[in-house]
């Protein structure tokens, strides 16, 4: 008689606390399981539900780590984590009353079944490696490689889907920095190689444009938070930086206001006029619309009192920084993620 497997048990969660103690490092350490993927097993599964300690960041309990290792160890043995996850539920069906409860308010995106294989390829590799046992790093990059092969092709819905499924997975500040960011860099080299022609580049742009501006309206507008007016420099039509750092400071609870591309001097001083800004922020990748900054700080500087702060950046400022020397105002050449921390800092100073 054949000897049968031993049956999978559920982790034994009431042994353990779930008082939230552990930081995102800890859980890391602990596990093994990188930060992304416990962010996205929170948001796409609401498997773990960790409190916010005072400073803002996630705080997990030893029940959570719990988890956490069970599920590790499940991918490991050969499930996929939905799998894993399905598992779960089934052997705890009590953690389906935590994950509602956890997905209560949350916005879920929820992709195709394997979510970890870009353009059905899961289909085509049924005996590698488990999927989660993939770093993110090689999924990033299998991600990227396969956006610019669609976008090459100007294959929009096979595009879109990559996207979407790096959405699923990812927080949206992590795909937009860790994979359109560079895939966009990638694309902009390849044309300056003349590996890819100018409509490839337009039809990614306008890709990546519509889902900034589905996201940036999705994504509900503060109504107290401080107003911030951003757009891009005078004769600027690069606007993807711009847009991206309008969602970003959207979802960190500012009230945006996008002005989009090349704004006019006159009519953006009348509307900081009315409005009344806590900020402006400008956004250049070339080094003539950077220039064109130096007129626009000093008519804000001209507004004495009711002058916002203003904050410029982008590409422009990245490849030559000393373009920020004689513009007024306070440049911030940084990714978008960082940059909102920043600017929060200096609003609150
Ligand atoms: C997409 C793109 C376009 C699209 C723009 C579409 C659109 N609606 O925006 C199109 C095809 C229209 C285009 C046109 C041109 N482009 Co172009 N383009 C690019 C490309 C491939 C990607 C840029 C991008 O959007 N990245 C994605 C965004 C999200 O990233 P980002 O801009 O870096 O922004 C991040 C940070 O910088 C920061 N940030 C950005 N702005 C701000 C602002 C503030 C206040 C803060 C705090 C932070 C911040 O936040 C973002 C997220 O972290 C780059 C290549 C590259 N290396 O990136 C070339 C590139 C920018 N383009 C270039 C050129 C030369 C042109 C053209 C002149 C080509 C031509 N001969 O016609 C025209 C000029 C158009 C014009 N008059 O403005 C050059 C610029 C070189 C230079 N420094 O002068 C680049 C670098 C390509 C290259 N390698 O030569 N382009």
């Amino acid at each position: 008689m054949l000897a049968r497997e031993p049956r999978v048990q559920p982790p034994a969660l009431d042994g353990y606390s779930d008082m939230p103690l552990f930081n995102t490092k800890a859980v890391v350490r602990r596990t093994g399981a990188p930060a992304p993927t416990l962010r996205a097993w929170e948001r796409r599964y609401g498997i773990l539900a960790p409190r916010r300690g005072e400073n803002g960041y996630r705080l997990y309990s030893e029940r959570d780590i719990a988890v956490v290792s069970w599920l590790r160890e499940r991918v490991e043995s050969g499930l996929t984590i939905s799998q894993a996850i399905a598992l779960l539920r089934s052997l705890d069906p009590g953690r389906k009353r935590r994950r509602s409860r956890a997905l209560a308010g949350a916005v879920t995106h929820e992709p195709p079944e394997s979510a970890y294989f870009p353009d059905g390829a899961a289909a085509a590799q049924p005996s590698g490696p488990p999927p989660a046992a993939r770093t993110d790093r090689f999924f990033l990059s299998d991600l990227s490689a396969a956006l610019i092969q669609q976008f090459s092709a100007l294959d929009e819905v096979a595009a879109c889907r990559t996207i979407t499924q790096a959405f699923a997975i990812y927080p949206i500040e992590d795909t937009l920095l860790s994979l359109i960011v560079p895939t966009l860099g990638r694309l902009g080299q390849l044309w300056r190689n003349g590996e890819v022609t100018v409509t490839v580049e337009h039809f990614a742009s306008a890709i990546v444009r519509g889902q900034l501006e589905t996201l940036f309206r999705a994504t509900p507008t503060s109504v107290t938070g401080q107003l911030a007016l951003v757009g891009c420099a005078p004769g600027e039509l690069h606007e993807l930086g711009a847009l991206t750092l309008a969602l970003f400071l959207r979802r960190a609870g500012l009230r945006v206001v996008y002005l989009g591309q090349s704004v006019e001097i006159d009519s953006l001083i009348s509307a900081v006029q009315t409005a009344r800004p806590a900020c402006v922020l400008l956004s250049s990748a070339q080094r003539a619309q950077a220039e064109a900054l130096v007129e626009v700080g000093r008519r804000l500087d001209a507004l004495g009192a009711a002058k916002p702060a203003f904050f410029f950046g982008g590409l422009a400022f990245a490849s030559e920084p000393e373009l920020a020397e004689r513009i007024p105002g306070v440049c911030l050449n940084m990714d978008a993620s960082q940059a909102v921390d920043e600017i929060k800092r200096r609003l609150q100073a």
